[in-house]
């Protein structure tokens, strides 16, 4: 019945990527077609898209010959890439089969720009660049969260070498009251570093640290701005009243990564709660000593561009950004030339929800900690990504979100019990009660047969 019921293709010998080949690892690779069929969409160069149309507002905020642009850089790289050289520890979570797309053991489908940065910095052909490019993370379903997305990695370096007297404080502070300023009021309780929460690199003076962390937080306020004026406008344009608008709110948090310290992530009020943007910080001084550059200091940044895109466009659901369906895409032609024509979007009607629910038993001797979005885990235990990735095989982009209900622990025999609710709504047309049940009942068929639970 398992092969009745399986969507999942033949493991391959080598999969084709952008017309480049690579050898498949059976251990490892973990790419279904629906991701592999979308490496080819690269949405951040379609004329008229909302993403395209998004990066190149951004791109005009930092602009040549200070920052050069990539945007065609291969989405398959190495794990050298993609983790070892930003110093990712060997046991991060991220790196887990759960968690990223794998070709084999030492191949992958790159989970942010920022396996490009070591290569960049390296070439050093300006002071600052932009990658943009599709990345790819199993990861949860709902309204901000797909599988495959674009960001936008910047970064801006200072040379010790070549900044006069060596003073790279005030030659920082020199671009810095060079940069624009806004008018946008901006929640920051957060001091320039701090000693366990968010450190100084060793080899960094506190006066320099505060000063690129600076110039990095006005450099991408001044993003921001500049979508919520293009935001202002189409609403001028669209007859949308100012009561109407969203109170326009902007923080930001500490946050941590391995490449960055201090850092910090942007969230931004959208439709009654905080959005992440972005994460950025000052670079780790090892990856510029690595790239051959150990005078240069500077900053980096990663945003996601279809978050950005649904505050500039009002895009209720990131599944929109892959529709092929006129009705959203004729929304946004001829916007790429003239962003005077930019409106927000307007929604088709909404189709009704169906929920449905399952209840499983994980396989005896699965502890399953890691299942409700705790991390860390061993390699073959129970992960609710796996659970997402098959949801999606079967349904595609009928699936609106997918939440844990309950979970639960046997008294007695210290079994593991999970349910999740499964929201089916299509975006484009309504769903049939008959239509979900059988979409459902695949859903439960794989789950046994790939994940090896027991129905409840
Ligand atoms: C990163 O990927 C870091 N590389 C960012 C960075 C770069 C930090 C350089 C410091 C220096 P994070 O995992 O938080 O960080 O992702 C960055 C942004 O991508 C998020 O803020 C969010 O806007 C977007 N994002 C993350 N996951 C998804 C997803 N599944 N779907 C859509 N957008 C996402
Ligand atoms: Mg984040």
């Amino acid at each position: 019945w398992r092969a009745q019921y399986s969507t999942r293709p033949e493991l391959p010998k080598e999969v084709t990527i952008n017309s480049k080949t690579y050898p498949v690892d059976a251990e490892w690779f973990n790419v279904s077609s629906t991701i592999l069929n979308l490496t080819s969409r690269k949405l951040h160069l379609q004329k008229d898209h909302p993403v395209s149309i998004t990066r190149q507002i951004i791109e005009s905020v930092f602009p040549s010959p200070t920052y050069l642009s990539y945007n065609n850089l291969d989405p398959v790289v190495t794990t050298h890439e993609n983790f070892d050289s930003l110093g990712f520890p060997p046991n991060h979570p991220g790196r887990a089969k759960t968690d990223t797309y794998y070709i084999n053991s030492t191949t992958l489908l790159r989970t942010h720009t920022s396996a490009h940065e070591a290569e960049l910095f390296a070439a050093s052909k300006s002071p600052g660049y932009l990658i943009s490019a599709d990345v790819y993370r199993r990861d949860e379903i709902d309204k901000s969260h797909y599988p495959v997305f674009h960001q936008m990695e910047g970064a801006r370096v200072w040379d010790r070498n070549t900044v006069p007297n060596g003073d790279i404080v005030a030659a920082v502070h020199r671009d810095l009251d060079a940069l624009p300023k806004h008018e946008m009021i901006i929640e920051d309780p957060n001091p320039p570093f701090h000693p366990e929460r968010n450190p100084l690199q060793p080899s960094h003076t506190p006066e320099e640290a505060e000063a690129v962390g600076k110039h990095l937080k006005r450099s991408l306020e001044l993003m921001v701005a500049e979508i919520f004026k293009r935001v202002k406008e189409s609403h001028a344009r669209a007859g949308v009243k100012e009561q109407d608008e969203e109170p326009l709110k902007v923080r930001w948090v500490e946050a941590y990564f391995p490449f960055t310290s201090p850092s910090w992530e942007m969230e931004v009020w959208y439709q009654g709660g905080w959005l992440e943007v972005l994460g950025c910080g000052v670079s780790q001084q090892h990856i510029l000593n690595d790239a051959g550059v150990p005078n240069q200091i500077g900053w980096a940044f990663g945003l996601g561009l279809e978050r950005i895109a649904m505050l500039l466009f009002q895009i209720p659901d990131i599944r929109l950004f892959w529709s092929q369906d006129e009705r959203f895409l004729g929304q946004f032609r001829g916007v790429e030339g003239n962003l005077g024509k930019l409106r927000p979007f307007v929604g088709f009607s909404r189709h009704p929800a169906c929920y449905k629910d399952v209840s499983f038993w994980l396989p005896a001797g699965s502890t399953g900690a890691a299942a409700a979005g705790g991390k860390g885990r061993e390699g073959g235990e129970w992960h609710e990504n796996d659970l997402m990735e098959v949801v999606r095989d079967v349904c595609g982009d009928v699936v609106e979100d997918v939440v844990l209900m309950d979970s639960f622990t046997h008294p007695k025999t210290g079994r593991r019990s999970f349910c999740y609710r499964v929201n089916y709504r299509s975006l484009e047309r309504t769903l049939t009660n008959e239509e979900a049940n059988g979409l459902h009942e695949r859903v439960k068929g794989e789950i046994v047969g790939r994940l090896g639970v027991e129905i409840r």
